[in-house]
């Protein structure tokens, strides 16, 4: 039977649904008896493709960045950070096979994804409608404001913390499967999903409280340290709602493996955002969007994690 790969940003609502976009796009028009291998990628220091494998029939790749990997069929992506190294743009350029699409100003990969598809493939998007809305909305994060995707009444909300959350990788491939058959509303309503999500909050809300606690504020930069915590995941909006002031914030978390600096731009900020974040971070080596980014080292690195971000708080201040 013939087979398809699916690498995709995993732990991300655009990256699922870009995935289950693409699976229903594919069935629909190419092979609707495809074998599908799902496989969720994360960024990391170095090239997150060496250790990958890819199927012998079609690969794609889909919000996540850009490979010169000869087995690659497709691809789809809108980080400014897609070409690590930046000369990998000229592979890009000059390896087009028609099925191969980039654009930095999108605001999400699955409306960017479906578009294309429909465009070059008469690829009819209607089922992933409720899907791809929300995908855009959540990676522009164009919430109304930053209490309401922090107390997460939104069952929207609830469901894409559960997809960031969420480390069991049968259940994400379950959840991608899913997207286009039910309601985002069903979907949450899912056992599968609902009981895990349980834990999912009560940690949110122990979250809330620790940053609380740790979060300093100068200059227009929200700044916490949680290196020494363990906490793999935290809702990236709690800073702007403790400091509604706050332009930029930066924290630094560390899980087993990597030590992780995360900045980001108030999306509702009272001063302009002036700096591109995804800029700032492939200088140190990490990557992003412009106005959110991380840079991601190996734990043993705390030390150089903290100088970074001292460095990083230092260039987004402003003086008041
Ligand atoms: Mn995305």
């Amino acid at each position: 039977m013939d087979r398809l790969k699916v690498f995709f940003h995993d732990n991300c609502f655009d990256g699922t649904a870009s995935a289950a976009l693409f699976v229903d796009f594919y069935k629909q028009k190419i092979n609707a008896d495809v074998n599908v291998i799902l496989q969720g990628m994360h960024h990391e220091a170095g090239d997150p493709f060496s250790s990958v494998t890819f199927c012998e029939g079609d690969n794609v790749c889909l919000d996540f960045r850009y490979t010169d990997a000869p087995q690659l069929t497709w691809w789809f992506d809108h980080h400014v950070s897609a070409f690590q190294p930046t000369t990998l743009k000229d592979h890009f350029d000059k390896n087009q096979n028609g099925q191969k699409f980039y654009d930095p100003t999108a605001q999400s990969c699955t409306k960017f994804e479906a578009t294309m598809l429909a465009e070059k493939f008469g690829y009819d998007s209607d089922l992933f409608t409720e899907v791809i809305h929300w995908a855009d909305l959540i990676d522009g994060a164009k919430f109304e404001n930053a209490e309401a995707v922090v107390a997460l009444k939104n069952p929207v909300y609830r469901l894409m913390t559960w997809v960031e959350q969420n480390q069991n990788k049968e259940l994400s491939h379950r959840y991608i499967n899913t997207l286009g058959t039910k309601t985002l509303e069903d979907i949450v309503k899912l056992p599968w999903i609902n009981k895990p999500l349980e834990s999912f909050l009560e940690k949110h809300e122990r979250n809330i409280e620790l940053i609380r606690q740790v979060t300093t504020y100068k200059d227009g930069v929200t700044f916490f340290d949680l290196s020494d915590q363990r906490i793999t995941f935290h809702n990236k909006f709690i800073p702007y709602m403790l400091f509604p002031e706050t332009r930029y914030a930066i924290g630094i978390t560390c899980s087993k493996n990597k030590v992780k600096i995360s900045i980001g731009a108030n999306p509702w900020p009272t001063k302009q955002r002036e700096h591109n974040i995804a800029q700032i971070c492939e200088r140190y080596g990490g990557g992003g969007h412009p106005m959110v980014g991380a840079i991601s080292m190996s734990a043993s690195d705390v030390e150089v994690a903290r100088d970074i971000a001292k460095q990083v708080a230092q260039e987004l201040s402003i003086a008041e």
